[in-house]
């Protein structure tokens, strides 16, 4: 048992380093942007008030958007970090990202390496959910899921999971559209989590 305790959380914490997450224009940190202009020809960089004293400037504001990763029992109960798995044992991934903003969140890219040292990917097995903003583990578990295909597509959905080596089994997710295995585009609504899930066999 330690022995697969402490694979495990050594494993979550390569899969955290391995994740990439990539958004689009909300992921910029807060910045002012000014423009420059004037009044009856005179470029002297004011809009305000029409007098020439004022100063023209737009702030933008935007949070970073956290990407989440559970690992979750075949009832879909979130399994501690470090937890005991047994080899044969089937378990689920879930990712998700949390728009905790008014205003929707675009360019969504998250590319997932399974350890296939530790995890087997079950085939047909991708799945994604929308839930209201700050829902809990078990209102994401009892959402309706939907089924996305393994392949990348045409691209068909928003996420495909593909074999780049190692044993024969699929190992690499990417969810939008990341490069070399582009998916359709992924915008997260306002106030929305979107989450992403699949099953694997413990090695
Ligand atoms: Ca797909
Ligand atoms: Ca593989």
């Amino acid at each position: 048992m330690s022995v697969r305790v402490r694979r495990t959380a050594l494993l979550f914490m390569s899969a955290l380093l391995g994740w990439t997450i990539a958004l689009g224009p909300p992921n910029a940190n807060a910045a002012t942007n000014r423009a420059f202009g004037g009044i009856a020809g005179i470029n002297n960089g004011t809009f305000d008030g029409g007098d020439g004293t004022g100063e023209a400037a737009i702030t933008l504001d935007s949070v970073k958007l956290a990407l989440v990763k559970q690992a979750r029992d075949a009832s879909g109960n979130v399994l501690a970090d470090g937890a005991d798995v047994t080899p044969g044992q089937q378990i689920w991934f879930v990712l998700y990202i949390d728009n905790v903003t008014n205003f929707p969140a675009a360019g969504i890219r998250i590319s997932d390496v399974l350890d296939e040292s530790e995890f087997t990917y079950v085939p047909d097995s991708l799945e994604s959910a929308t839930a209201v903003s700050g829902a809990n583990d078990a209102t994401i578990w009892s959402r309706a899921w939907s089924s996305l295909t393994d392949a990348v597509g045409a691209p068909d959905d928003i996420a495909s999971i593909t074999d780049t080596g190692g044993p024969p089994d699929k190992d690499r997710l990417t969810i939008g559209e990341v490069p070399g295995q582009m998916n359709d585009p992924v915008t997260i609504s306002a106030n929305t989590l979107l989450a992403v899930r699949f099953r694997v066999t413990v090695d």
